[in-house]
């Protein structure tokens, strides 16, 4: 490596450390390089939006066009190539994909955050906690090999009972996982969970009006996020925060702040979903049969924990439904790849006969 490209690549270093740019992601690059692809300059994706790109570079934030495709398509969180125009050229390969199934008719897959170490599940007092939504966005965090936290915020706003037994139903929806009540606005617990977060990439996930933005801006302390009002009588949000933006802390931590989602439909396959109940997963190893359902079959350890009340009801029926939905998951992920090798497939036959034609032609 020539002289000059070694210096440039330390001043890099130097500012995109800042952002996560580690002799992991400087290897990519590398690689990226080695294949005479190294015609840009590398940087982290802030924000996405209708318009373009905003990304980190050793030069400052740019904003760079979505020019021609790339693949996969950057989302934030993402180190991307940008070249002089500047226009991603290139997405360094993830250590991991925050996703969830889109909301709607259109079920696919809805990449939510890139490189993502660490998921704050945040719920606001002001509204019932449901065990549901914290085991689908564990289950999501799970499937970017992401850890978890529920954060319960807004406890200015009700009795510590409250905020107690919120706590307690975190807590039994996904038993042992880690549970911060604290209040953005009133400033309480924020530094207690700044050293839970320490230098990690962290996307905060929950519904409108959960108090995402606001605990971002109590994280950063200033504002950076747009905050919004919720409805009287329902605390609903109004869907003040419309895209996804990366956030940089002076303690190191990286925040993503996302538009609050109604439904976190999972987009994983089974496996993920075992690994996310891990203590059902646990129980099953003593089951009968290998690949025991938990319903009817003789010799089932997790029903018998069920019967023995150690293992919640409740906790093996939500397993249940998240089976399905991976399983669902898994047959659609199936059907959208056949699609794509049927294009694939088709385009290659259309290719063929053209040129048989030109052929002739000739
Ligand atoms: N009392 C109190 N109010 C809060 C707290 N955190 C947020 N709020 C209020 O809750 C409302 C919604 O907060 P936001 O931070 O905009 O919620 P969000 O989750 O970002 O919502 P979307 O961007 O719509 O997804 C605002 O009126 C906030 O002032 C808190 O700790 N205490
Ligand atoms: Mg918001
Ligand atoms: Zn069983």
């Amino acid at each position: 490596m020539g002289t000059v490209v070694w210096r440039w690549m330390c001043a890099v270093t130097d500012v995109l450390s800042l952002y996560g740019w580690n002799q992991r992601w400087q290897e990519r690059f590398g690689a990226l390089c080695a294949k005479g692809n190294c015609v840009g300059q590398p940087g982290r994706v802030l924000r996405h939006d209708g318009a373009g790109l905003m990304v980190a570079t050793s030069n400052g934030t740019v904003r760079a066009m979505f020019g021609p495709a790339v693949s996969p398509a950057p989302v934030v969180g993402d180190w991307v190539v940008l070249d002089s125009v500047p226009n991603p050229i290139a997405t360094l390969e993830r250590d991991s994909l925050l996703r969830r199934r889109a909301a709607g008719k259109d079920e696919r897959e809805q990449p939510l955050v890139a490189n993502v170490d660490l998921v704050l599940v945040v719920c606001g007092l002001d509204r019932p906690v449901r065990g549901g939504r914290i085991q689908r966005t564990v289950a999501i965090a799970v499937d970017a090999g992401a850890e978890s936290i529920v954060v319960l915020t807004k406890a200015d706003k009700v009795n510590p009972e409250v905020g107690a037994e919120a706590a307690q139903l975190a807590d039994e929806a996904h038993p042992g996982i880690e549970v911060v009540t604290l209040s953005a606005r009133g400033g309480w617990g924020i530094e207690d969970l700044l050293q839970r977060v320490g230098s990690r990439t962290v996307a905060l996930i929950g519904e409108s009006g959960a108090g995402k933005s606001t605990l971002v801006n109590a994280l950063m302390k200033g504002e950076v996020a747009a905050e919004g009002e919720v409805r009287e009588g329902d605390s609903k949000g109004r869907h003040t925060t419309t895209h996804r933006e990366l956030h940089l802390l002076e303690s190191g931590a990286i925040l993503v702040d996302t538009p609050g989602i109604r439904e976190v439909g999972i987009w994983s396959d089974t496996d993920t979903v075992d690994e996310s109940f891990a203590d059902i997963d646990d129980l099953s190893i003593e089951c009968r049969f290998r690949d025991c359902a938990h319903g009817s079959e003789p010799g089932c350890a997790v029903r018998a924990a069920v019967k023995r009340g150690t293992l919640a009801a409740e906790r093996l029926e939500a397993w249940r439904a998240l089976q399905a939905e991976a399983a669902a998951t898994e047959l659609r992920a199936d059907v959208i790849e056949q699609k794509r090798k049927a294009r694939q497939f088709g385009r290659m036959a259309r290719e063929a006969q053209k040129a048989k034609e030109s052929l002739r032609e000739r």
